[in-house]
């Protein structure tokens, strides 16, 4: 499927193809970021990274801007052709927490990204707070309900139990899965709504939902409140679920999320990344997750980097000490 500055002409997540020419003038300008600092999660580094998006080319700048404002029926942006530096990549990390602090011009693609979606964002307890972080598969943490795990990772909002998660997770992929079984998989409510009978949406609009933390955020001061999996708008609205983490607290919102689990199902995409691939999901309305596949842990295993994104740092502000990028709960 092709498409331009964001509108999808086929089914599946919207792409946008660089050209060649496009990628180099962004090639160029992360060398550029590369050699300004070495710290990644240095705010002076994300400041370089937010002057630098401003002479990012125009149609990157485009398709940026029009996802911002609608990130369509899927809830979902493919941009193809980003340079990753492929040549030069060490072996893919096989550590747990694994996290890329040292300047890159993967971590630099992905903070320009960031900086053109809104800011990028980390919390403290996941990941060590870094704003660039590895998706790996981890030896021993196969059935791991998490990104380090190699098993289906189930679908979820990310980070759904928080009342700041990301509006957007950006997953730049810099080396693809050798045996081309793994695939980012997306769902969109807004595709699963029509499939979902009335009762089913009002029983999913109660807040009768509770969702845990992972058990990295350790034992939070405040208690997750129940919540809505749905809200906002009938016609357009916010999904909020981690069936791995979310339960109903009554029969009937059991029953409303196994129906809404079936729905997502059927209207979901699976997406073999390719290197250079930065897939964007808007974390508001689409739940992602991924395919099994089997890593080997020969340093040639598929090997993702993520950063979040908040469209409006302000709104946290009470979490961020000294109005940094890093969430403190
Ligand atoms: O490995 C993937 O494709 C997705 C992993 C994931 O859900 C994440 O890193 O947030
Ligand atoms: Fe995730």
């Amino acid at each position: 499927m092709t498409v331009t500055a964001g509108i999808p002409t086929g089914s599946g997540p919207a792409e946008f193809a660089l050209t060649p020419d496009d990628s180099a003038r962004i090639e160029a300008a992360a060398r550029d970021l590369c050699g300004t600092l070495l710290d990644v999660d240095d705010p002076r580094w994300v400041a370089a990274a937010r002057s630098a998006w401003e002479e990012l080319p125009p149609a990157l700048r485009r398709a940026a801007r029009a996802y911002r404002r609608d990130s369509g029926p899927t809830g979902a942006l493919l941009i193809r052709g980003l340079p990753v530096d492929a040549t030069a990549l060490p072996p893919t990390p096989t550590v747990k927490g694994s996290v890329q602090r040292e300047a890159s011009v993967s971590a630099a693609v992905l903070l320009m990204m960031a900086c053109g979606l809104g800011d990028p964002a980390a919390f403290r307890a996941e990941k060590s707070g870094a704003l660039v972080q590895d998706v790996v598969p981890v030896p021993g943490q196969e059935s791991f309900q998490g990104n380090a795990g190699s098993v289906a990772l189930m679908m979820h909002n990310e980070n759904a139990f928080h009342g700041h998660r990301p509006d957007h997770v950006m997953l730049l992929c810099l080396r693809a899965d050798p045996e081309s079984e793994a695939g980012l998989r997306t769902a969109g409510i807004r595709e699963a709504l029509p499939l979902l009978p009335p009762p089913v949406v009002e029983a999913l609009s109660r807040p009768e939902f509770s969702t845990q933390p992972p058990p990295s955020f350790g034992a939070r001061s405040e208690a997750t409140p129940h919540h809505p999996a749905l809200f906002g708008d009938p016609h357009d609205p916010d999904v909020r679920v981690d069936f791995a983490a979310t339960s109903g607290v009554t029969p009937r919102a059991e029953e409303a999320l196994h129906a809404l689990e079936k729905a997502l199902d059927d209207v979901s995409y699976t997406i073999p990344l390719a290197a250079g691939d930065l897939a964007i999901v808007d974390n508001r309305v689409t739940l992602h997750g991924r395919t099994a596949f089997s890593p080997r842990y020969d340093g040639n295993d598929r090997w993702l980097q993520r950063t979040f994104v908040l469209t409006d740092l302000r709104r946290s502000r009470g979490y961020r000490p000294q109005d940094g990028y890093i969430l403190s709960r």
